[in-house]
């Protein structure tokens, strides 16, 4: 089977340059998009901030006192969430005259699946540097691009080719490109499980592609495989369309923002029981969960992880979305909303368990019971782990 070339594209500093387009005095100019920063006394978080403000130390997600500490001559910015919006909407129009297999990653990222339709442009690089140009030429913006056969890599690419780049990755130089790479370069690599791996001795994706496998799972579970497989060019992930994203998800709105753990483990083992079961009375089981967490000040995170096999358990989606949280979680920070989604479905699987083994058969039948018995009873009459005090969202 032919190589697939996957396209990774991102704006570059989105927020910031769509405010530099619009204002021709702050081209060049460092530029914080985020809460006010009241003289270095606001609270709330920075968006995000041109490159000129970069050097100075200032990123996502640092509070915007700090950013003011760090460079009090910058322009600071309110987000205009509603002209984002309307500028992503414009960016995603062209690339569906590229391809229809599109997947959103967020407000200005996504995936291309061009392996169908480069040829009209020669070559995958001409097609990408065809998007650049058509973005650059009726929207004012650059872009960053990865080119890859997986979609870990066009997404690491892209990366490392930031600001207005377009770096190409070709099947044959995948894992001399990789293994030289911090294992951070990694997607699902954040703090918690860099610490792990360096605990293996493990700090480069080459370390990674040649530790034991055993070693590995035995110490990061199913995640520990799946980072293996990644560190050997192996991701069988396909680009998804939208609509073939189909999702069950709940939500939940704490009253007051919140670092109280003991409270947020709470939610999410509520959530993930709201999910399982409405997955179950839809028949579906899904290989996706993702987290989604909003912090003090609106802003928004998701974090996601998609299993090998496709479950709706409740221990399942409770257990990866608190690993997926504790993997986010700084001290200190607020949490405001909290989201658990399970996606990637395929058929509805009654026919399949026939062939699954007896002990996934005996817990479909637990679940079973406890559906019924809430379903007589009402959502509390069955819980597991602490009771809980809950208004929904
Ligand atoms: P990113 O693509 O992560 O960042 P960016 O486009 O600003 O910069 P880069 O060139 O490094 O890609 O996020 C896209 C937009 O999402 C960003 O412009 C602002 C918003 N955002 C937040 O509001 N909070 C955050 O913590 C992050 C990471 C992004
Ligand atoms: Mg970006």
């Amino acid at each position: 089977m032919a190589a697939k070339v996957i396209a990774h594209i991102d704006m570059d500093a989105f927020f910031a340059a769509v405010e530099q387009r619009d204002n021709p005095s702050l081209r060049g100019q460092p530029v914080v998009v985020g809460a006010d920063p009241k003289a270095g006394r606001g609270r709330g978080v920075v968006s995000t901030c041109s490159y000129e403000a970069r050097p100075f130390g200032i990123h996502s997600a640092m509070p915007i006192s700090t950013a003011y500490k760090l460079c009090p001559h910058a322009t600071f910015l309110p987000v205009d969430g509603k002209k984002y919006s309307c500028v992503s909407e414009e960016i995603f129009k062209i690339f569906y005259d590229f391809t229809p297999d599109i997947e959103p990653i967020s407000i200005d990222e996504a995936f291309l699946d061009i392996t169908g339709s480069f040829h009209f442009y020669k070559t995958p690089f001409d097609t990408c540097m065809k998007i650049k140009e058509r973005i650059r030429g009726e929207i004012g913006l650059t872009a960053s691009i990865g080119i890859a056969p997986i979609k870990m890599a066009a997404k690491i690419a892209s990366d490392l080719c930031k600001p207005d780049g377009l770096l190409e990755v070709k099947q044959s130089d995948l894992l001399t490109f990789l293994w030289p790479l911090s294992i951070e370069k990694l997607w699902g690599v954040g703090d918690k499980t860099k610490k792990a791996l360096n605990g293996l001795g493990v700090y480069t994706i080459n370390d990674l592609a040649h530790a034991p496998e055993d070693k590995l799972s035995q110490h990061l579970g199913e995640n520990g495989r799946h980072l293996f497989a990644l560190a050997n060019g192996i991701d069988e992930r396909d680009v998804r369309r939208e609509e073939e994203v189909k999702s069950v998800s709940n939500e939940h709105t704490f009253e007051r923002d919140t670092n109280d753990l003991e409270k947020i483990y709470e939610i999410l083992l509520f959530l993930s029981e709201k999910v399982s079961r409405r997955l179950r009375k839809e028949q579906l089981k899904g290989k996706t969960v993702t987290l989604k967490i909003r912090l003090e000040g609106f802003h928004t995170f998701t974090r996601a992880f998609t299993f090998f096999e496709k479950t709706n358990f409740s221990d399942v989606i409770y257990k990866k979305s608190r690993e997926l949280f504790d993997e986010f979680y700084a001290p200190k920070m607020k949490i405001r909303l909290l989201g658990v989604r399970v996606s990637h479905f395929d058929e509805p699987y009654v026919q399949e368990s026939l062939f699954e083994n007896k002990g996934v058969q005996r817990l479909e039948k637990i679940h079973r019971a406890v559906d019924a018995i809430k379903d007589k009873f009402g959502e509390g009459a069955i819980h597991k782990g602490p009771p809980t005090r809950l208004t929904k969202s």
